[in-house]
């Protein structure tokens, strides 16, 4: 009996310790035919993103459910939508979400009937925002591509600013958002390649994180817009 009692005892804790963890934060899940996304699991956001997507690399059919929520509620406001590529699925969230973590999940159907579910996680720390160079206040901005770097890098703006990229150096940079190489976040983010002395603008609308990148320098050429009032 006092065995039986051990084993029980053993069994129900390793079971809590298994379980305790993913009532956190649960463990990422990538469905069937699904790429990437933004925000991708476990990534730190210095506010809260305009939308989710999810990047696949199949046609989507159907959006069958795509959600965000921290530990209380949901923070989507419109419907899910599908890309006219059929290739990313994405949906709205509120413009001002409060910091801490956030769960993603979904469910698509594709074009090979197949369909599944995901599910992954990402942060929000306003606080990581306290070293960005603030240039709110201003409807016009410009940041200089030089020594493949965005200088400055990582700002914050007023909503409606136009943000202008002037390529300085010799060879061609881009401007892309994120994912790479999907760039489905924010579309508008989008440049062609540009020569020493192009320029490429957008204006940013919405209240919102918007990391981007140099598709020709991806991983070391990065730089990170916050929209705040
Ligand atoms: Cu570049």
């Amino acid at each position: 009996v006092v065995v039986g009692c051990v084993v029980v005892i053993a069994a129900a804790v390793l079971i809590y310790q298994v379980q305790a963890p993913s009532q956190d934060v649960p463990s990422p899940q990538r469905a069937v035919h699904v790429a990437d996304s933004f925000p991708q699991h476990g990534q730190q956001l210095p506010r809260g993103p305009i939308n989710v997507v999810i990047d696949t690399d199949l046609d989507i059919t159907e959006v069958r459910s795509l959600d965000v929520r921290n530990e209380t509620r949901s923070v989507t406001t419109e419907q899910a939508t599908i890309d006219q590529t059929k290739l990313a699925a994405r949906r709205p969230l509120e413009p001002t979400i409060p910091d801490g973590i956030y769960t993603v999940s979904y469910e698509l159907c594709f074009e090979d009937s197949l369909c599944g579910t995901g599910q992954h996680s990402f942060t929000v720390d306003s606080s990581t925002t306290q070293n960005y160079l603030d240039l709110r206040g201003r409807s016009e901005v410009t940041i200089d591509l030089k020594d493949i770097a965005f200088t400055p890098q990582e700002i914050l703006v007023s909503p409606k600013t136009t943000i202008t990229w002037t390529n300085s150096d010799s060879v061609e940079h881009y401007v892309n958002t994120e994912t790479h190489p999907y760039h489905t976040y924010f579309l508008e983010q989008n440049s062609r390649a540009l020569s020493k002395g192009e320029t490429f603008s957008t204006t940013f609308s919405e209240v919102g994180a918007y990391p981007y990148h140099c598709s020709a320098h991806a991983h070391i050429m990065r730089g990170t817009i916050v929209v705040q009032p």
